[in-house]
């Protein structure tokens, strides 16, 4: 048995060893197919962690689309701990992978990571979140949402929303993960949108973790602290959920008493809107699984591809015909 063919197997049964310890119950995501085994490629995925029903499905979907690709995926879940995706991707580095794609948790602080990265000669996907670095040379390409497009939507509703009068609109935005690119983008998006209206005070930011149980606790205590709130911006659907929850605690009616705006498009989050509890949802898609696997795949064979691969994303508001948005799958 060849080296390479030795540390395929060892790739494969590391594989199957970490979905059975994740404890999901699925197959092993890994797949060869006999002879060919030694020319089927190895990505190296280090997802960020299970954080909301958005980033569930974003795993299911790489795991599915590695599977159909053919490709052997080495799967890593950093439980919200930018060490642990650090550790994933040395440890892909080791067993010299094909490609490496990983979801960074934060912007900064990947340099050198992945300058041992390209060391070792292995390309990089970033998938679903964006980084800082000085030396672009780091990644081959970026793979998800444009997030300051995302802000600028859900800034435009907003404005749609409350006509030119001269009431002031006292809105109270839930961050998402502290110095996460979509945290990040969608606030500055935001900000770029209602800048020019004074109408507009963002009186209260304050993160949730892109978490229901985050969001719910931080929206608690909001309330407990201000009474004139109009609008909730959120960054996420399920830190949104979670202050739906606090709000009708308290004997608020989400989406009359206060507007709410939301980013992910999760089916619980298009079922609020249609209950009339959300009045906007921005898109996000989490199936990048097979746009993943195809750019890995062109990478593997030399192909150029775009730095920069973006989803289009929809918006949804109160205003459109619902029974047209098709069931969402996550
Ligand atoms: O909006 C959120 C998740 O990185 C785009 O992370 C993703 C975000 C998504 O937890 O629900």
């Amino acid at each position: 048995m060849s080296f390479r063919s030795l540390k395929k197997k060892t790739v494969m049964l590391i594989c199957a060893l970490m979905l059975s310890l994740a404890g999901c119950g699925r197959e092993p995501a890994a797949t060869g197919n006999g002879n060919a085994a030694d020319e089927t490629m190895v990505l190296g995925f280090a997802q960020l962690g299970a954080e909301s029903s958005w980033r569930t499905c974003n795993t299911e979907s790489v795991i599915k689309a590695a599977q159909e690709a053919g490709i052997n995926l080495m799967f890593e879940e950093a439980e919200q701990k930018q060490e642990n995706q650090i550790k994933a991707i040395r440890s892909f580095i080791a067993y010299q992978v094909d490609v490496i794609a990983f979801a960074p948790i934060v912007k900064t602080g990947w340099d050198n990571v992945l300058s041992e990265a390209k060391a070792a000669g292995i390309p990089v996907i970033l998938t679903d979140r964006t980084i800082d670095t000085d030396d672009e040379s780091l990644y081959t390409c970026y793979i998800g949402s444009d997030f300051i497009t995302e802000g600028l939507m859900a800034g435009d509703f907003l404005k749609k929303k409350f006509p030119q009068d001269n009431k002031t609109v006292n809105i109270v935005e839930l961050f998402g993960t502290v110095g996460a690119a979509p945290a990040l983008g969608r606030s500055e998006g935001f900000r770029e949108a209602i800048k020019d209206d004074s109408r507009f005070h963002i009186i209260c930011s304050q993160s949730g973790d892109f978490m229901r149980s985050k969001g719910k606790e931080a929206m608690t205590g909001i309330l407990k602290y201000y009474d004139d709130i109009d609008v909730l911006y959120s960054h996420n659907d399920s830190m949104t959920l979670g202050a739906i929850e606090a709000m009708e605690e308290a004997g608020i009616s989400p989406g009359e008493d206060i507007v709410i705006i939301t980013i992910d498009g999760e089916q619980e989050a298009v079922d609020a809107l249609k209950a009339g509890e959300i009045n906007c949802v921005v898109e996000c898609d989490p199936m990048l699984g097979p746009t993943i696997m195809d750019t890995a795949k062109k990478i593997k064979e030399g192909e150029q591809v775009p730095r920069n691969i973006y989803s289009k994303d929809n918006i949804y508001t109160e205003w459109d015909d619902l029974n047209e948005i098709p069931p969402r799958g996550y």
